[in-house]
């Protein structure tokens, strides 16, 4: 992520829940020569087990001609942060978001303390993921991420890598009206903190993936994501790792849809599931070039 800083390129994380997923994300980053980060929530963990995202993902990993982490995505305690650095994951998020700052603090550390011995790297995150867009001054405050805070944050926790909050937020939902991000805030931040940043909640909702849905039978009316042009501005202001989860799932949802509808007589897991990895792989590879990560690795 720090040649990514100098350069100004992202990395994307992609979040993986499924084989398919993951596939998508590694065959999309070999043929992009991109470097990437496979991420895996807690959520995640309950539904499929810590062991198995590690050997797939492992297995995965060593023969791509191509950096490959796992991470750990909105870590909510030491305990599964501990799991996962000792199944071998690059990095771990610790998400204390929702704690006051002295105890966000004292959580981050706690982790900082177990990862770095063994080399894992660990993300932290100031400032709540909440939409803001009808929020007063004073919510915003509270809710976004406070420059002077972040410094005195990243200072005193020695993380590697900070999440901020400046106006997104997770699913396919982020926006009633025009979309807003406060960049002027992500620059304040730049400043005073020299780690890479993170924006989370950064899928745009793509019009195509929404309309081929509906047009199968989804319910994503109001559906509304962060425009291709702020993600580009927000790696020009610092951004170096870049989360994205809804677009794969809405890429999924809408395959598999319109998969089933067209062949009323497959009932292939393969085919079925095969087509929607290969929607994903076209989303994944698409980020891989808006952030500037394609052709990476030489
Ligand atoms: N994430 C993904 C969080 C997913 O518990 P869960 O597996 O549902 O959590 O960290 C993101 O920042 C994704 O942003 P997006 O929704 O804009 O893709
Ligand atoms: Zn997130």
């Amino acid at each position: 992520m720090s040649s990514a800083m100098k350069e100004a390129y992202a990395v994307g994380a992609f979040n993986i829940s499924n084989l398919e997923s993951l596939l998508a994300v590694v065959e999309a980053a070999v043929e992009e020569k991109s470097p990437v980060i496979v991420a895996v929530t807690p959520s995640s963990i309950r539904y499929a087990g810590l062991a198995f995202f590690e050997k797939i993902v492992k297995t995965a990993a060593k023969p791509a001609p191509v950096p490959m982490s796992l991470h750990l995505d909105h870590g909510e305690d030491v305990e599964t942060a501990s799991k996962c650095i000792e199944a071998g994951f690059t990095s771990v998020m610790i998400d204390g978001s929702h704690l006051k700052f002295e105890g966000n603090i004292a959580l981050t550390k706690r982790v900082v303390n177990l990862a770095h011995p063994k080399g894992v790297s660990v993300e932290a995150e100031l400032g709540r993921l909440a939409g803001v867009e009808e929020s007063t001054v004073e919510e915003r405050e509270a809710v976004l991420t406070d420059p002077d805070a972040a410094e005195e944050f990243v200072k005193r926790t020695d993380v590697d890598a900070l999440a901020v909050a400046i106006g997104t937020s997770h699913g396919a939902y982020k926006f009633k009206g025009e979309p807003k991000l406060d960049f002027e805030r992500l620059k304040l931040i730049r400043e005073k903190v020299g780690i890479p940043l993170v924006l989370h909640g950064a899928s745009s909702v793509p019009s195509w993936i929404i309309e081929k849905a509906v047009k199968y039978g989804a319910e994503l009316g109001g559906a509304k994501g962060i425009p291709e042009e702020h993600i580009r501005k927000a790696i020009s202001l610092g951004i170096a790792k870049i989360n994205i989860d809804t677009d794969l799932r809405l890429a999924f949802t809408a395959t598999v849809r319109e998969f089933l509808v067209k062949s009323p007589k497959m009932f292939d897991p393969r085919k079925i599931l095969g087509s929607a990895k290969e929607a994903m792989k076209e989303v994944v590879k698409s980020k891989m070039l808006l952030f500037r990560s394609s052709g990476k690795v030489l």
